[in-house]
């Protein structure tokens, strides 16, 4: 069966989660499912969709999970949870087709959607620290709405080998909703940013799983030219509704291009830094990749680990759904979407040959910068049998999607490996 595992495929292994949960998520995986079905499932990693039990997780009392179903749980405390390829489909993702990626547990105030009193802080490096109320974050500066891709860091690590900790994410933890907020560099220049700002630091108020209320979650920053760009947003609305629970209530950042972990969610406080941040994963491993190519599996010192920033060109092929039956000889739809940290992609194309030859695809313009693109193409499969479908996107300086996991790095970070799935065709 093949399976893009063979690009390194770990077992989930999450020490948060206890032996009994592994062993019913696990009865939910790619084997499980086959054997159960009696059936091949191709490149099918983490085929439970609709199949692992929703959960429960932090014990709310609240289906955490409602709504979600079809997204693949990986862990429940923290709650992460990806979508499959196929259900990525839509130009704007759905509240139902959002990853959820939690470092830590959702906070009482986004559970009960309750932002009384909530402000926002801004301060450190600025002529005039500023503390905004909603309302007036929203009535004192321009709103603007923009479909914007949020992509964690880690999503492809399950494609490294070796296999590196951390969730293992395999292409379903990004999205591309449609945000409402007001730029942040807006704010900024309204708290007048001092010329020894060099950082910013985000903070939220979501609970460290230990519980102890003086430890931060997470806590990353941007360099102050890129929270300058006029990209970046603060965000109270999502498709038009109030931020849920799980994706930040009452207000989040939206950092395009960067990994998602810069996107803080539940924000009440930017911190303007006259140095690099040192916030929670700021620092360490954390979001970090050698400054040099290194060997799989090699142990790189500290010292030579530099901050990922851009995201790296990628693409995913939302349908048909890997393993669908299709007609030998007559036209089908391939589609997708295409992104990058950088801006908009140049190109994306297609194989039907194991990547021996390609076919550009139509690629449609961003609404706007730092949306994602859909790419459209029409192949007809010459005979019956098993096919493969592969799609790399190029980014405008000529780099393309690697069709191996690209550079190793050991937490296993923005993996770009080209999206492969299964067509059979049929009569
Ligand atoms: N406060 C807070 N913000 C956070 C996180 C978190 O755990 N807490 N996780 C970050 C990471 S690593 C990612 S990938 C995105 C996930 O956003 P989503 O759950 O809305 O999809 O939120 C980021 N913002
Ligand atoms: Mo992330």
């Amino acid at each position: 069966m093949p399976d893009q595992s063979a690009n390194g495929e770990l077992p989930q292994k999450d020490p948060s989660v206890d032996a009994s949960r592994r062993g019913l998520l696990k009865a939910a995986g790619a084997t499980a499912l086959g054997t159960v079905l009696g059936m091949v499932v191709p490149f099918g990693r983490n085929p439970g969709a609709g199949l692992v039990p929703a959960a429960l997780a932090q014990d709310t009392g609240l289906d955490l999970m409602a709504g979600k179903q079809g997204l693949v749980v990986l862990g429940d405390r923290p709650l992460n949870a990806e979508t499959p390829a196929h259900l990525l489909d839509d130009d704007v993702t759905p509240y139902e087709r959002l990853f959820i990626r939690m470092n830590g547990l959702v906070p009482q105030t986004a559970l009960d959607q309750n932002a009384e009193g909530w402000t926002l802080t801004i301060d450190g490096e600025v002529e005039t620290p500023l503390e905004l109320t909603i309302d007036e974050l929203k009535s004192s500066f321009e709103n603007v709405t923009r479909r914007l891709v949020i992509e964690c860091g880690g999503n492809g690590r399950a494609f490294f080998q070796p296999g590196t900790s951390g969730n293992q994410w395999t292409v379903g933890a990004v999205g591309c909703p449609e945000w409402t907020g007001v730029r942040l560099a807006d704010v900024l220049k309204k708290a007048g940013v001092k010329e020894s700002a060099v950082y910013t630091g985000h903070y939220g108020n979501d609970v460290h799983l230990s519980g102890d209320e003086e430890k931060v979650v997470i806590s990353r920053g941007v360099p102050i030219a890129k929270a300058l760009e006029e990209d970046a947003i603060i965000a109270w609305a999502m498709n038009g509704q109030p931020l849920s629970a799980l994706h930040g209530f009452p207000l989040r950042l939206i950092v395009p291009g960067y990994p998602a972990s810069a996107s803080q969610k539940y924000l009440n406080r930017i911190w303007i830094r006259d140095k690099e941040h040192d916030g929670a994963k700021m620092t360490g491993d954390s979001y970090r990749i050698p400054a040099y190519p290194v060997a799989p599996g090699t142990e790189v010192p500290e010292k030579d680990m530099v901050i990922l920033t851009d995201m790296p060109v990628k693409s995913i092929v939302t349908f048909p759904e890997t393993g669908a039956e299709v007609k030998a000889g007559a036209p089908t739809e391939v589609r997708g979407h295409a992104w990058c940290g950088k801006g908009d992609v140049a190109a994306v194309q297609i194989s039907l040959d194991l990547g021996q030859t390609w076919q550009e695809a139509q690629l449609e313009p961003a609404p706007n910068r730092f949306s994602w693109q859909r790419w459209r193409a029409s192949v007809t499969l010459p005979q019956s049998g098993y096919h493969e479908v592969w799609a790399r996107a190029i980014d405008q300086d000529g780099i393309g999607q690697p069709p191996l996991a690209p550079v190793w790095n050991p937490r296993g970070y923005a993996n770009n490996i080209q999206h492969r799935i299964a067509l059979v065709a049929v009569g």
